[in-house]
């Protein structure tokens, strides 16, 4: 079993330990780099004065780590994965190749001031945990996808003829699936002195308020979620987090919508009354003529991709096709393919299949000369089936549909 899972990172101590070591120094450098960078071009201590945030804003790209074309599509301040670039890689998206959406930009945070902070009515004895308590506390090892709420969006526009939605226009790139390692959130919220009468927590980033008037990125959970399955993590596939995935510490919330494992992890309000943030009010609901009344979203739907660029050329002849499908609700039980609208053939699935994550699949194609679409449709172990086409919403979530993907053939 372990052979045939190669992929997987091993969470090692002493490994980790060595590479925080390398992460505080290399942060160290970074600070005095932006200081030097800053007088090299002429605004120095008047700069400085103004705060560290400001002389970051001034010196840090958006996203910190190197996202070349053949792995990554720039949209905005995100960058999402080409699939055609996960061929070959296993079972986990390696970190260099997951995707980063970010509101604004990624926070380079100083380890020697950082804390995370827990507060509020919920909780008896508020906390503020330097990131060294974190790592000493029992840690666990889950393999989940993160999904952004918003992947495949575009094909609202381009496969069902809808209005553009905003919001950033993703193919399927916008999911990884690694292993993460951290914290139960109930561990820490227990030593904060959680109350029974708790009903909601708030976690919040330190990377910039979006605007003035929505702030941090903040987005509430009830308790119930909270004390189930999430982490605070602070390694992803064996190594520390990198700084776009959320250094030092952010939290994994196994099967939720993306935004709601929020990075760069500041602050976790815990209270006895619901709490509310525009990221469970005016955004990630389902808004529209045919959703008149939408609750938070929480968990996505089914969907899959082919690992083959968008769109495609192939030559003529025999091709073994792959790609991965994913639920929120479980493992995968079957994947069909079908090309050009003809029967469905079943597609051969890869033994390793966790819920919450994915299973790769394969399907041999003979393809003939000419233009051709190929379809691929997953179904998990609860029936929940991907549909021919996903009802609107006028922010863009949870396409699920078959995703037409035109392949040509010379
Ligand atoms: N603090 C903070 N957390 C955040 C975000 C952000 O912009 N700021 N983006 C969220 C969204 S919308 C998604 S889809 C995921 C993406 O995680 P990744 O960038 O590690 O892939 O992070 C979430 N957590
Ligand atoms: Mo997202």
């Amino acid at each position: 079993m372990t052979s045939e899972w190669k992929d997987e990172a091993t969470y090692d101590r002493d490994r980790l330990e060595r590479a925080i070591a390398r992460e505080r120094a290399a942060h160290r450098i970074s600070r005095r780099e932006a200081l030097r960078s800053l007088a090299a071009i002429g605004l120095g201590a008047a700069a400085f004065a103004g705060g560290a945030r400001f002389a970051f804003a001034q010196t840090t790209p958006t996203i910190v780590k190197p996202t070349p074309p053949e792995i990554f599509r720039v949209l905005g301040t995100n960058r999402e994965t080409l699939w055609e670039a996960l061929k070959g890689t296993g079972y986990l998206t390696p970190s260099s190749h997951f995707f980063v959406r970010n509101h604004t930009r990624t926070p380079l945070l100083d380890l020697a001031t950082y804390r995370l902070r827990i507060h509020g009515t919920g909780v008896r004895r508020p906390l503020a945990l330097r990131y060294e308590d974190v790592l000493a506390m029992r840690s666990v090892t889950r393999t989940k996808a993160i999904e952004c709420a918003g992947n495949a969006r575009s094909y609202f526009v381009t496969q069902q003829g809808e209005p553009q939605t905003p919001g950033t226009q993703w193919r399927l790139g916008a999911i990884g699936v690694a292993q993460w390692t951290g914290v139960p959130l109930g561990d820490i919220l227990d030593r904060a002195g959680l109350r029974r009468t708790a009903v909601d927590v708030l976690p919040e980033g330190l990377d910039d308020p979006i605007n003035a008037t929505d702030g941090r990125v903040r987005r509430p959970l009830s308790i119930e979620k909270a004390l189930d399955d999430v982490l605070v993590v602070h390694s992803m596939n064996g190594d520390p987090l990198p700084e776009d995935h959320g250094f030092p510490l952010r939290l994994l919330v196994p099967g939720w919508i993306g935004v709601a494992n929020i990075k760069w992890l500041g602050r976790i309000e815990v209270s006895e009354t619901p709490l509310f943030s525009a990221w469970n009010t005016t955004q990630y609901r389902l808004f529209g003529d045919a959703h008149p009344d939408s609750p938070p979203l929480t968990t996505q739907g089914v969907k899959s991709a082919f690992e083959l660029p968008y769109a495609a050329t192939l030559t003529p002849g025999w091709h073994l096709l792959t790609g991965r499908s994913w639920s929120a609700h479980g493992r995968i039980r079957k994947v069909e393919v079908r090309f050009d609208g003809g029967r469905w053939w079943p597609a051969v699935l890869d033994r390793r299949n966790e819920p919450q994550a994915w299973v790769r699949w394969s399907i041999p194609w003979n393809a003939r000369t000419g233009a051709h679409v190929l379809e691929a449709r997953a179904t998990d172990q609860r029936g929940n089936t991907q549909p021919a086409t996903t009802t609107y919403n006028t922010l863009g979530y949870l396409f699920d549909a078959v995703v037409r993907h035109s392949v040509t053939v010379a």
